[in-house]
């Protein structure tokens, strides 16, 4: 399959995705993005016509909590995925797919929680791994208030020594970080700021990975919901070696 993707694939487009069409990736779909088992193609359905394409697989994994869901919400501007207060919410791999240009899609795959118990989470580590290999940037959430990070230093550590150059971590949350204001407040305040700074310092440490690879937001505040779009960009651009 040949693709031009850096004549296709515009930067500015995807920042902004509100004018795209959204395909639905469900099984009863007329339309279907359907993947083929070699060499990670693609092929699209559409009234009985197959072409092949090409999909940009953008996906979030870490722990059951972070935000996850949250955040593909946030920026596709959709409430396509379920998101819940208080239990571990996704059970399986949810996606949304956008067409950004001819024959070239961009696919938010939302991935289920780690947490849970170490029984399931074998089986989502399992398909942490099956994906990350088709995957074109890979978000690793991370909560600003959580502190127990040795499952994801873990799973984090093995998918980078798989590829390095496609996954980044996010850590979400941030209007959670200490100390917490009330009343009304603009996220950060120059409080918090200090310790977010001091929890990039810490993750840079745990994960043994430099300070560009970290990417502090809230999904919920919208607070560099911007930066975050603009890092998977790039990321996805360094994974083809465009960069
Ligand atoms: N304060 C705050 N809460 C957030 C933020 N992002 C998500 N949440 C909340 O965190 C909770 C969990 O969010 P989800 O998006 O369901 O988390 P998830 O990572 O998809 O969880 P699983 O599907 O169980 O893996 C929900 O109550 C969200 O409203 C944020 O930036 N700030
Ligand atoms: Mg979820």
């Amino acid at each position: 399959m040949s693709v031009n993707i850096q004549k296709h694939f515009n930067l500015l487009d995807f920042l902004n995705l509100e004018g795209f069409s959204i395909l639905q990736n469900r099984v009863d779909d007329i339309i279907r993005v359907l993947k083929s088992d070699r060499n990670h193609e693609w092929t699209y359905i559409s009234n009985g016509k197959e072409r092949p394409v090409k999909v940009l697989n953008i996906l979030f994994i870490g722990q059951t909590g972070t935000g996850k869901s949250t955040t593909i919400n946030r920026l596709t501007g959709g409430e396509y995925m379920l998101t819940s207060d208080v239990m571990c919410c996704t059970k399986e791999m949810n996606s949304i797919t956008y067409e950004i240009d001819d024959d070239v899609f961009v696919c938010f795959c939302d991935m289920p929680g780690l947490g849970e118990n170490s029984d399931i989470d074998r089986t989502y580590k399992e398909w942490y791994d099956n994906m990350y290999d088709s995957a074109d940037c890979v978000v690793y959430m991370l909560s600003a208030d959580k502190r127990d990070l040795a499952i994801d230093e873990e799973e984090f550590g093995k998918l980078l020594w798989k590829n390095p150059n496609k996954i980044f971590v996010g850590i979400n949350c941030i209007d959670k970080i200490p100390p917490l204001s009330r009343g009304v407040y603009k996220v950060p305040t120059p409080e918090q700021q200090i310790n977010i700074h001091r929890k990039i310092e810490d993750v840079a440490r745990q994960f043994r990975i430099s300070y560009y690879r970290i990417l502090e937001f809230s999904a919920m505040e919208n607070y560099n919901v911007h930066l975050l779009k603009k890092q998977i960009c790039e990321t996805i651009i360094e994974n083809m070696g465009l960069g």
